[in-house]
């Protein structure tokens, strides 16, 4: 496969940011867009210079000249697209989550698995440097043996009862909001750094605004319109909670995430309490790695190539001082799974999030939400106690 070639489906915020990634990278082109509207999919055609576009995911599927597809689609969709596109035999990234149940997830796995195809879920937060540099650390048990674990994921773009999103609407997104949204993410970017399972969970979920303005038409993640003229709608699903956890060590931790929290745009952060130091990281200052010593100063780490591990340097592209960020996550991420891509199936070690992974963190969303709904314990491979 000299020129692999790329088909999008969706065309909200995450297909935009999935194309420009891609552009970034050489030996992959966009060839084609497919969106719920042949309106939405030509004026994004148009806008990304994409040759082809569709009004329906199966025309996308069906052309013979795209090997890859990214499935940016709203939760409800992904698992009848994912599972369209396996069955076609093609490759798939798929944004979060998987499915709506790990029982679809399950099944996903197994059809990738019959197909032979690379499948991957869009965790992105792994794929910063100094996030590969603090799993190095860990991995090299350069500070000892880890003890606690614990951080944040916290946001305000659905902090006014006005505010509203298909995310709030249970049957596109699914029972779980806050949690699958982006809790997911503090998971598996800590567990991919831990590289540790979590296996039992404990969780105290809360709906702020059981009542929401929904406002007739559209709005996309993060924008906020006038309220000319809504309808007041119920709300089932999690602004915020907080959600205590064990690794499969024993190691334990907690984590928050809010929706709710006025300021905090993005705040992904995790702090890895260590025997000889701690290593904290947050997402809205992403070129830092701070390192607590009990016995000597403390130290920030740098985003400078020049000091950091060959892995970690390797996902730096600018040098010290030149700031990157999130979309130069999302392009590490696609390097990443295009190198599979293109070695499939002699492929060496990567770092993106498989489609297995994807699967687990259906489940560990299904033990978060049911921890929370009995009040309990909850181990994640079997969801009981
Ligand atoms: C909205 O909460 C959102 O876009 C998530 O869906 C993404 O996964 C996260 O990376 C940023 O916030």
């Amino acid at each position: 496969m000299s020129l692999i070639k790329v088909g999008i489906i969706g065309t909200g915020f995450s297909a935009k940011s999935h194309i420009e990634a891609l552009r970034r990278l050489s030996g992959v082109e966009v060839v084609a867009i497919s969106g719920s509207a042949l309106e939405k999919a030509k004026r994004m055609a148009e806008q990304f210079s994409i040759p082809n576009f569709y009004g329906s995911v199966d025309e996308l599927i069906e052309d013979s000249e795209v090997d890859v597809v990214h499935n940016c689609t709203p939760n409800y969709l992904h698992y009848t697209v994912n599972k369209k596109v396996l069955e076609k035999g093609k490759h798939l990234l798929s944004e979060k989550p998987l499915a709506m149940t790990s029982e679809e997830s399950r099944e996903l796995v197994e059809l990738a698995k019959s197909k032979h195809v690379v499948a991957g879920v869009c965790f992105n937060y792994r794929h910063y440097p100094l996030v590969a540099q603090a799993k190095e650390l860990i991995d090299k048990g350069e500070y000892g043996p880890v003890h606690l674990v614990h951080g944040t994921y916290l946001q305000d773009w659905l902090l006014y009862d006005t505010d509203y999103n298909w995310r709030l609407d249970a049957k596109r997104n699914g029972k779980s909001r806050a949690i699958a949204d982006i809790g997911s993410h503090w998971c598996d970017t800590v567990q991919y750094v831990l590289n540790k399972k979590i296996v039992e969970v404990f969780a105290d979920l809360k709906t702020v605004h059981p009542v929401r303005k929904k406002p007739i038409g559209e709005v996309e993640t993060f924008q906020s319109r006038g309220q000319e003229a809504f309808e007041e709608i119920q709300i089932d699903s999690e602004d915020c909670g907080s959600v205590i956890v064990h690794f499969e060590d024993g190691t334990h931790g907690a984590f928050v995430v809010s929706q709710v929290n006025a300021g905090r745009k993005n705040y992904l952060t995790f702090e890895i309490a260590a025997k000889q130091g701690t290593l904290y990281w947050n997402q809205e200052e992403p070129n830092k790695l701070w390192i607590g010593r009990r016995d000597g100063g403390n130290m920030e780490l740098m985003r400078d190539p020049s000091l950091l591990s060959p892995v970690a340097a390797a996902l730096a592209h600018y040098p010290g001082g030149h700031q990157e960020g999130w979309p130069d996550g999302l392009k590490n991420l696609f390097i990443d799974f295009y190198t599979a891509v293109k070695t499939y199936p002699n492929v060496s070690a990567s770092s993106f999030a498989t489609i297995e992974d994807g699967h687990r963190i259906m489940q560990l969303i299904e033990a978060i939400v049911k921890s929370n709904e009995e009040k309990r314990w909850v181990k994640v491979e079997t969801g009981q106690e």
